[in-house]
């Protein structure tokens, strides 16, 4: 095999390479592009409180505060919290509660019914609350 020969057949497995790098990237859409990040934090916040997203997506709710710090929920569920009216579900939704999501760790949800959920953190539900708005 002539040299020349041998520098086109590295060229075409690079040329493939490339062209299954860019091809599978399209097939496989980067997760964190459907994640979306919501941070809880000592100021006992949501932050961003408000959200708005596409059916299928999911929301990542991560307990920012270090080793010691307080534990934070992300519920939409009336019977956890004190206030009923701090919470919604569109109808044709189901309710979900974290339970305690302890400093450093994180809870996520993926949502599958369109519409308004409003949440709170049970045992901050006086200024930890927030919204996702849910697109079809
Ligand atoms: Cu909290």
């Amino acid at each position: 095999m002539s040299a020349n020969l041998r520098r086109c057949g590295w060229l075409a497995m690079m040329v493939a390479a490339m062209l299954w790098l860019t091809h599978s990237r399209s097939l496989f859409p980067q997760e964190s592009a459907s994640i979306i990040v919501v941070r809880m934090t000592d100021g006992m916040k949501f932050v961003p409180d408000r959200v708005t997203i596409h059916v299928g997506q999911t929301v990542k709710w991560v307990n920012e505060a270090e080793d010691g710090g307080v534990a934070h929920t992300v519920t939409t569920n009336p019977e956890k919290v004190l206030d009923p009216n701090h919470v919604s579900i569109p109808d044709g939704a189901q309710s979900f509660d974290s339970g305690n999501i302890n400093p450093g760790r994180s809870y996520q949800y993926t949502f599958r019914v369109p519409g308004l959920y409003r949440y709170a953190c049970a045992p901050h539900e006086g200024t930890m609350r927030g919204e996702i708005t849910v697109e079809p």
